[in-house]
């Protein structure tokens, strides 16, 4: 998988996408990660990619000019299976979406910022709008890696154990089980029993009656769903 993140400040994203697993998927070549400099497709001596909005008003707008240069040149190198417009007015993000994306091939992130970008960007380029939820950021930048995490880990391969993520949060609409580590007993608090049992079967039903149990206590809104 390769995806194109396009934005104006490309410090923010660089780092958290450098780190841990998804370092290791991109040293591995599970997947390809390439920022790009809106600044490197403008044309004046102060690299301008904002302008104030017609009609007035606060807030700064990105410009159409640096934004299609941009998103056109990478379309002129491969097919993109999106082009991914980040907004707290899309769709909102979840674990469907993510496994969704998952399974593309190439795809471009666009991280809105100030008060967004021109709509005619929106109306000729982008294919799909997304959010992370129903709150405010100063741009998409911190979506943009959250989005890429939570996909690059479900790519073949990323994972040690390629279960792991099947029985994670959210796969089939349930929270996780409590899980445990050793020692198995302490300050007097106590591993379950059926977890040192060694008896697989009823290992995993007492995982499934968790997960259960939880979802039920904690987020009964996924059992609707
Ligand atoms: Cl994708 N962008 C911004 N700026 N704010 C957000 C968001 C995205 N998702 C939630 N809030």
């Amino acid at each position: 998988m390769r995806i194109d993140i396009v934005t104006g400040l490309p410090g923010i994203i660089k780092s958290p996408l450098n780190e841990s697993i998804i370092k290791r998927a991109r040293e591995s070549g599970s997947v390809i990660i390439e920022t790009h400099d809106l600044r490197d497709y403008t044309h004046d001596r102060h690299k301008t990619i904002d302008d104030t909005q017609y009609g007035g008003g606060a807030g700064m707008v990105l410009k159409p000019e640096p934004l299609f240069e941009c998103i056109e040149t990478l379309q002129k190198q491969r097919e993109y299976d999106e082009v991914i417009y980040l907004t707290p007015d899309g769709n909102r993000f979840d674990q469907s979406m993510a496994t969704e994306l998952s399974l593309k091939e190439n795809l471009i992130l666009l991280c809105g910022h100030y008060k967004g970008a021109d709509e005619r960007v929106r109306e000729a380029l982008v294919t799909k709008e997304i959010s992370i939820g129903d709150y405010v950021l100063t741009g998409g930048e911190l979506a943009a890696a959250v989005i890429v995490d939570a996909v690059v880990r479900l790519l073949p391969g990323v994972l040690h154990n390629s279960t792991s993520a099947m029985t994670d949060t959210f796969q089939d609409n349930l929270l996780g089980a409590p899980v445990y580590t050793r020692p198995p007993e302490y300050r007097g608090m106590k591993v379950p029993d059926v977890l040192l049992t060694g008896n697989h079967k009823a290992i995993e039903e007492w995982r499934q009656e968790q997960r259960m149990k939880r979802t039920k206590e904690k987020r009964p809104d996924l059992l609707n769903e």
